[in-house]
């Protein structure tokens, strides 16, 4: 009997996205370089009840059990490990199969890719896969674009496998090209986000506030019974239950505050400056993360101005705050905070999709990340509704429920901010948020001022608020003249 898919890669995410879709009654085969891991693959499906899970020691045994047209999933590191898997499985590809890499790949990688499938007559599929280990065994959210028609052949698959929500299984058709790792990339952006205005609001509470672990447990908890109820809130809870098994205290204290990443963050960066996007929030997060990394240079640092008379360690003068309050404050910031990030993501999404004629539907994305993925969360039935209500809209700030509750916690998040600037504890996520809330909604900047500055030192002329065409003045002689009448000297 032939199997309904095969799979190549059996790494920690590939073993386990094997057996869910093992355990929904579609017959897999599985493949790995190594042949540890099919062994490992095969018996782990064999202990979970006897699933119907092939392993297969050779890339031609491995292809030639798949029934026609294939899909094969490839779950490799991203990079030249796929073209090498690619390389090797689609020697023995027929034309109508179909390649699915599910790995977090740079979309103009997987872009190149449909052409070179498509001259061999391979259909080709880029899926973000987002959700961990949990996620790949238990419900993804997955992100496909690329080849429709290979979408189709695996649709029944990839909606039963997927995390389901009440309104439906979290995978949709994203669109062509390299559209699903894309919106997986933008959708680690926003977790990067996510996870820097958290650490903040930890900051914060600890240091202004002078919570305990415990504390700020039953704190997370309690916020994740409401508006900010999510994943990443609901992990952060437990982490500060966890104890130190090799010492006192909770583990989090012990824990070195160097932050790894693996590239998604970046490029998310990356895309939005060249898309002339603004996304301060991921980028500050993304700053925040390259400092986190300069350790040493920090505690030098903090030495250094500690000598030069800085307090870095004493905030006990501001521990005369109201906690009840600070805690409701910090929540409502966070909340604030998150919105102004997710509408940076989405604007992302927005602009790419019309360069590239993606057509991406954002209230549909939404809705796929309510379930499975990292970013899962209530509000994120809040955005699909937004979109739902008008898809073209310019932000999600000026959505009017949006606008509601942002001017609702604005004080609050301003109470926040200015609290931790004057403790001296950066908060660049939230305040990045904050500085895009009050640049977006203010229908005057001081931008006239850079203007008249690039005309006055490049001539690159300016526009007028009062009549059409662009204008250049001769700023230096005239400000010469100026002085000359009124004595002073340039
Ligand atoms: P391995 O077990 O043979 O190393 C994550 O590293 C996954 O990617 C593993 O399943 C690993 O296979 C696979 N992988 C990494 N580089 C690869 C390559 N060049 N060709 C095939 N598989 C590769």
């Amino acid at each position: 009997m032939l199997s309904r898919i095969g799979l190549a890669g059996l790494a920690v995410m590939g073993q386990n996205l094997a057996l869910n879709i093992a355990e929904k009654g579609f017959p897999i085969s599985v493949y790995n370089r190594t042949v540890a891991k099919v062994d490992e693959t095969v018996a782990r499906a064999a202990s979970e009840g006897g699933l119907p899970l092939f392993g297969h020691r050779s890339p031609q045994d491995f292809v030639l059990s798949i029934s026609r047209p294939r899909s094969i999933v490839i779950l490799v590191k991203a990079g030249a490990p796929v073209d090498q898997t690619i390389d090797t499985l689609s020697r023995y590809l027929e034309p109508g199969d179909a390649i699915i890499d599910g790995g977090n790949e740079w979309y103009e990688n997987t872009e190149r890719r449909i052409r070179e499938a498509s001259a061999r007559g391979l259909l080709y599929l880029g899926m973000g896969v987002s959700g961990g280990e949990d996620g790949a065994r238990n419900g993804p959210s997955l992100m496909p674009g690329g080849s429709h028609q290979a979408y189709d052949n695996i649709e029944n698959i990839l909606t039963r496998i997927a995390a389901q929500v009440d309104d439906g299984p979290c995978v949709t058709f994203v669109g062509e090209g390299g559209a699903g790792n894309f919106v997986k990339m933008v959708h680690n952006g926003i977790e990067y986000g996510d996870m820097q205005l958290i650490s903040e609001a930890y900051d914060v509470l600890r240091i202004v506030g002078g919570l305990s672990n415990a504390e700020l447990a039953e704190t997370f908890a309690e916020w994740n019974r409401g508006e900010l109820e999510s994943f990443l809130i609901e992990i952060t809870a437990d982490i500060f239950g966890v104890r130190d098994e090799h010492g006192d205290g909770e583990l989090v204290d012990k824990i070195l505050d160097k932050t790894g990443m693996k590239g998604t963050g970046k490029w998310t960066v990356q895309q939005a400056a060249e898309l002339s996007i603004a996304a301060p929030t991921i980028a500050a997060s993304l700053d925040s993360r390259y400092l986190s990394g300069l350790k040493e240079e920090r505690e030098a640092a903090a030495k250094t101005l500690e000598q030069a008379g800085i307090s870095s360690a004493d905030f006990a003068t501001f521990r005369s705050v109201d906690k009840k309050r600070l805690i409701d404050d910090v929540r409502q910031a966070l909340y604030a905070s998150k919105i102004c990030s997710y509408a940076q993501g989405m604007n992302l999404l927005k602009s790419k999709s019309a360069e590239k004629g993606w057509n991406l539907n954002l209230g549909e994305l939404a809705r796929i990340w309510k379930g499975g993925c990292i970013i899962r969360a209530r509000f994120l039935d809040r955005i699909k509704k937004a979109y739902e209500r008008n898809r073209g809209l310019a932000n999600l700030i000026v959505d009017p429920e949006f606008a509601k509750e942002m001017v609702q916690r604005q004080a609050a998040w301003r109470r926040v901010v200015g609290l931790a600037i004057e403790a001296g504890i950066s908060t660049p996520g939230m305040c990045a948020s904050l500085a895009y809330f009050d640049t977006y909604r203010r229908a005057r900047l001081p931008a006239n001022l850079v203007q008249a500055q690039r005309d006055y030192f490049g001539a690159h002329t300016y526009e007028r608020v009062d009549r059409p065409g662009s204008f250049h003045t001769e700023w230096s002689k005239i400000a010469r003249q100026g002085r000359a009448g009124t004595g002073i000297r340039s």
